[in-house]
């Protein structure tokens, strides 16, 4: 099984899909033309997590659910979405049709813009799909957008992502990203919860993350994490848990450079290591990818 290429996070590279015109790569939304398919395929997801997020997801991202504008029943209009996500952190969600090269990608954020995939997945794909569509940067990262801890995180990761691509550490930093926005856990006081944007819009890994006896439960470490390779095909392997959203407003105040410096001397890590100086909470059975590693 590969882990993830250099090339882009979900093994693509980035920009495969057509060049648009303008150099930001943004398009127009174009809302009036989603289809009643369109619109069918967002109802589905949007009930199926809805109805599982409860008891899994953290209060954040509950709340900032809460405090959209969405329908269940349409994807929503990026800029009647950014109205209220302007008032409450400062951040708008701009159309993109796809990934966009890193550097696009950071400076979008840096000046909290999140690029969201303006298309979304084909009925048949309602479990997996390679590039993140509408449904996935939209219900899986917005919520935690409205949250100011987070909200001023990610804009530190598109400045730390700009910096770490002069530094040549892209692939460190983006570990980063992918353990904690993309597939990250949190130690709530009542128990473990998603925080993930990765998880928390996908039906089955919600529950695989916080339920299943396979994979590792790992307390976040950020050397560590920045040396642990992450998978782009399956469920991961290990998940790092934070205990709280302060300890990620944390690392926007850390020079990543010495710690960059240290961490390439270091062996990167298979996504299912487990290391002894790991502080574990759930030491995983494995068992989810031995089946699909066995010939
Ligand atoms: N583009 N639209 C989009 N969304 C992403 O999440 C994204 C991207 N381009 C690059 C990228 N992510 C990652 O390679 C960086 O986080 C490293
Ligand atoms: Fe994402």
């Amino acid at each position: 099984m590969q882990t993830a290429p250099a090339s882009g996070k979900h093994g693509l590279a980035a920009g495969l899909g057509h060049r648009p015109e303008r150099p930001d790569w943004t398009i127009d939304q174009g809302w009036q033309h989603y289809t009643p398919q369109e619109h069918a395929v967002w109802a589905a997801l949007f009930e199926r997590q809805s109805r599982l997020l409860p008891g899994r997801a953290c209060d954040e991202f509950v709340r900032g659910l809460r405090d959209l504008p969405f329908r269940a029943d349409r994807i929503p209009d990026f800029e009647q979405m950014s109205q209220v996500l302007r008032r409450k952190t400062g951040w708008e969600v701009v159309a993109v049709p796809g990934l966009v090269p890193d550097e696009v990608f950071f400076e979008h954020l840096a000046h909290r813009r999140f690029p969201a995939g303006q298309f979304i997945r084909k009925p048949h794909e309602l479990d997996y799909l390679e590039e993140p569509d509408v449904f996935h940067d939209v219900f899986g990262h917005v919520p935690m957008l409205m949250n100011p801890v987070i909200a001023d995180y990610i804009q530190a990761y598109g400045e730390g992502g700009l910096r770490a691509q002069s530094l040549g550490m892209l692939d460190k930093l983006a570990r980063v990203y992918w353990y904690t926005v993309e597939f990250g856990l949190v130690q709530q006081p009542n128990g473990l919860r998603i925080y993930g944007a990765g998880i928390v819009s996908s039906y089955t890994e919600t529950c695989f993350s916080v339920e299943d006896a396979s994979p590792n439960r790992l307390r976040f470490d950020l050397a560590r994490v920045m040396r642990t390779r992450y998978r782009i095909d399956d469920f991961q392997e290990s998940y790092f848990v934070i205990p709280d959203f302060d300890e990620l407003l944390g690392l926007a105040n850390i020079d990543f450079a010495p710690l960059y410096a240290r961490v390439v001397t270091e062996p990167e890590l298979e996504p299912g290591e487990v290391l002894a100086v790991d502080q574990v909470l759930t030491r995983g059975t494995g068992r989810y990818h031995a089946a699909r590693r066995a010939p």
